[in-house]
């Protein structure tokens, strides 16, 4: 009998507190939520982004490999001879491997194209942005910066389809039209090979792209060389195409006006609240990049 009357009471005295409870607690929907803190995107993976829409409307598709990668192929299947300055130890991170045999942190984003064309073959058309390694350190060099490399193979592709492409991707990325210079030049993976300059004015100290008759170089260029082609299992009386490879990082610069760099890798928040950009606003064609 005391226990029943325990529990009763105990109901009785719950029924009124919920009572009071659903009488004096009100939610206001018309207040603000609490602030939460703002992400910003990096401006270097807005880059990418940018960079992955435009060669996207192309047909491009983004390939990706490893960071960590091996001699043959970073230097090897590049036609890149075992005396060439790129394979020296003061230019380049070695680490060591398994059976004698060292790694090395990628040096370009170019064993990334090596892999997809052994693992796809031809018709290949891929772009491959990502972190390269190189032991540099001064104002306009990090030991890690960003490439975009950029593969068309297909039977009858020429330097007239990448010179195309290439005025493409600068007009669409600067929102302006973009004329290139293409200036003969020497890769172990291309022949021939080009640098390609695009059209610029320099006034005051600054540089504003696709207005004026100077010129900045900012990418190298080529046909595939037939050695990498072969290397890679694709025949070369069969198969042709283009490649290049863009420094990311000096892209971002030139459009957002960045002056210094090192300040992509300081990690300074007040930097990225004023140079970030939006996570709500994905890159598009359409919208402008
Ligand atoms: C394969 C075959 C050929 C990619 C190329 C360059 C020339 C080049 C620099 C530009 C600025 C590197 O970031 S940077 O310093 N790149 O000059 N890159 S041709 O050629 C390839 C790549 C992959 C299989």
């Amino acid at each position: 009998e005391v226990a029943a009357a325990i529990d009763a009471k105990k109901t009785t005295l719950a029924d009124a507190d919920l009572d009071r409870r659903l009488m004096t607690e009100k939610i206001d929907v018309t207040l603000p939520s609490s602030p939460q803190a703002d992400g910003y995107v990096h401006p270097i993976s807005q880059t990418i982004d940018e960079i992955i829409a435009i060669f996207g409307e192309m047909g491009f598709t983004v390939a990706e490999g490893p960071d960590i990668e091996d001699d043959w192929h970073n230097f090897t299947a590049l036609n890149i001879p075992p005396d060439h300055p790129a394979r020296q130890e003061h230019d380049t991170f070695y680490l060591p491997g398994e059976h004698g045999e060292r790694k090395v942190l990628r040096t370009h984003t170019s064993p990334v194209q090596i892999r997809s064309m052994m693992d796809q073959g031809a018709p290949i058309r891929i772009i491959a942005p990502g972190r390269v390694y190189r032991a540099d350190y001064d104002q306009t060099h990090t030991p890690m910066f960003h490439q975009v490399e950029g593969l068309a193979i297909d039977r009858d592709i020429s330097m007239a389809n990448l010179k195309w492409v290439l005025e493409q991707f600068f007009t669409a990325f600067f929102g302006t039209e973009v004329k290139t210079r293409f200036r003969a030049s020497h890769f172990p993976f291309t022949e021939p090979s080009a640098e390609v300059d695009i059209q610029c004015s320099w006034e005051g100290g600054t540089v504003k792209v696709g207005e004026g008759d100077d010129w900045l170089e900012v990418l190298g260029s080529g046909m595939v060389h037939p050695h990498v082609l072969r290397s890679a299992g694709i025949d070369p009386d069969e198969w042709q195409g283009f490649a290049f490879g863009i420094g990311i990082d000096r892209l971002a610069m030139l459009k957002y006006g960045i002056p210094d760099l090192r300040a992509f890798f300081d990690s300074d928040l007040r930097w990225l609240r004023h140079y970030g950009f939006s996570a709500l606003e994905v890159p598009t064609l359409h919208g402008g990049v």
